[in-house]
């Protein structure tokens, strides 16, 4: 067996005094937070292409990252090398799921068949390894962002012949998906979008993003796959602008294009800020369209403006990404995915250990935190009130659809004035966190 960790022993969970920095000081995986267990309700998933493909390049300097085990050459057998060393990891530090891009654990080859076969003969690798640790594959995808020919999109391309490309690719990920047994499969639309409207015909660019996606539910439904899909948004980066710019406008866009019921929206919460939200406004527009599906865990820079994917230290973060996940019922099909890249100076191995053990901690304090207030039930309780002239009356009568424009102003005029309202109280509420935190 591979042993590129040998020094680093299975993370354990030590509690909070513990001062050893390779132990988790919260999560617990079997600990039962409001009646499941840590592990269950966090579904922590480890990306590959960060994890075990980042070099730490950036566009000033060549790559830095120290990886011992990687040849360095693009060959099948140093990828499947990577990927017994990455079940190594992933195995010690406990988490339960992984997710990959097609090209991240395989070599492109010189064409579209020789990729496949590629892919297949380290699939046959990450099956086995799948088998032996029992780590499972919460979502595949496919690069379409990577290659030259995806310069001016995939689906959105004004080349047919890409769109025709990037098919196939989503054909054979999704088998591949299908065959590891993987629980979802997210489209993230890397170029679909523009650099310059002079050159775009946005139209028909929309319609062939819808075109692509419904292919793909065909084909899904063809081979059986079971699996949740998810559109994964972001405003801009590469592209100006992204065509899935944020939950509202994805959710907008699967609505006209009859794809919403087949799909679930994988939220991230770099893509949220760069779009002008936070993480917490995506969850509650997805969840209050029954559309959350999972997230990617992960943090930007408040002085740096673009998707730099560190990963999530800020306890408000994931206290208040954990209260409305939790109040849209948890996550079901999807996951904390950790699509977040250790620093370009974080370059040994061991930072590895060090920055998941810190997400997976800040998570499962968010949760327990999150888990308390609503236990505690003031803050809903709050809320609750606030709309309460809704529950009798008037508001009930709206709420019904049973009043008219003409009720409503012989309502009012017969009333003068409405009635007072009541204050926000937004520093009592924020206080009321702190009790928590
Ligand atoms: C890039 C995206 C990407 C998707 C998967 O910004 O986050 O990593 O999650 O294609
Ligand atoms: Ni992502
Ligand atoms: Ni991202």
């Amino acid at each position: 067996m591979t042993t590129a960790f040998s020094a680093i022993p299975k993370i354990q969970y030590e509690g909070a005094s513990s001062k050893n920095p390779l132990a988790f000081k919260h999560y617990n995986a079997d600990e039962l937070v409001a009646g499941k267990s840590m592990r269950e309700h966090l579904r922590f998933a480890v990306v590959y292409w960060h994890t075990f493909r980042g070099t730490g390049s950036d566009p000033f300097g060549a790559g830095t990252m120290q990886r011992p085990w990687d040849d360095g050459s693009n060959s099948v057998r140093n990828a499947q090398q990577r990927a017994r060393v990455a079940f190594e990891f992933i195995e010690k530090l406990g988490a339960p799921y992984y997710c990959w891009h097609d090209r991240d654990v395989a070599p492109e080859g010189k064409a579209l068949a020789e990729s496949n076969k590629n892919f297949d003969a380290v699939a046959k690798v990450l099956k086995e390894e799948q088998q032996r640790t029992g780590i499972k594959l919460l979502w595949g995808t496919a690069n379409l962002f990577s290659h030259p020919r995806y310069v001016h999109g995939a689906g959105t391309s004004c080349n047919a012949d890409v769109f025709a490309y990037a098919a196939a690719q989503i054909k054979k990920a999704m088998e591949v998906t299908h065959e590891l047994g993987g629980e979802g499969y997210t489209f993230w639309g890397g170029r679909e979008g523009y650099m310059t409207l002079l050159n775009t015909d946005m139209k028909r660019e929309l319609e062939h993003l819808a075109k692509l996606l419904h292919l793909a539910v065909d084909y899904k439904k063809k081979i059986g796959f079971k699996g949740q899909f998810y559109i994964e948004p972001k405003p801009k980066e590469p592209t100006k602008h992204q065509y899935d710019s944020d939950a509202a406008a994805c959710l907008n866009f699967l609505r006209e294009s009859d794809l919403l019921p087949h799909f679930k929206l994988n939220l991230e919460t770099n893509h949220a800020t760069l779009a002008g939200h936070t993480m917490q406004h995506e969850i509650e527009v997805a969840g209050a369209a029954g559309a959350l599906g999972s997230i990617d865990a992960n943090t930007g820079d408040e002085l740096l403006g673009w998707d730099t994917d560190q990963f999530p230290t800020n306890i408000y973060l994931t206290t208040y990404t954990m209260l409305s996940i939790l109040k849209y019922g948890g996550l079901t099909t999807g996951g904390v995915n950790f699509d977040a890249k250790v620093r370009r100076e974080s370059f040994a191995p061991v930072d590895l250990f060090h920055a998941h053990i810190g997400g997976m901690d800040a998570f499962a304090r968010g949760l327990k935190i999150a888990a308390a207030i609503r236990q505690d039930g003031r803050l809903a309780e709050f809320t609750q009130q606030r709309y309460a002239s809704w529950d009798t009356g008037i508001g009930a009568k709206i709420e019904s659809g049973k009043a008219t424009l003409k009720e409503l102003e012989t309502y009012i005029l017969k009333k003068g004035e409405a009635a007072p309202n009541t204050s926000g109280r937004q520093e009592f509420l924020e206080n009321l966190i702190n009790e928590f935190v």
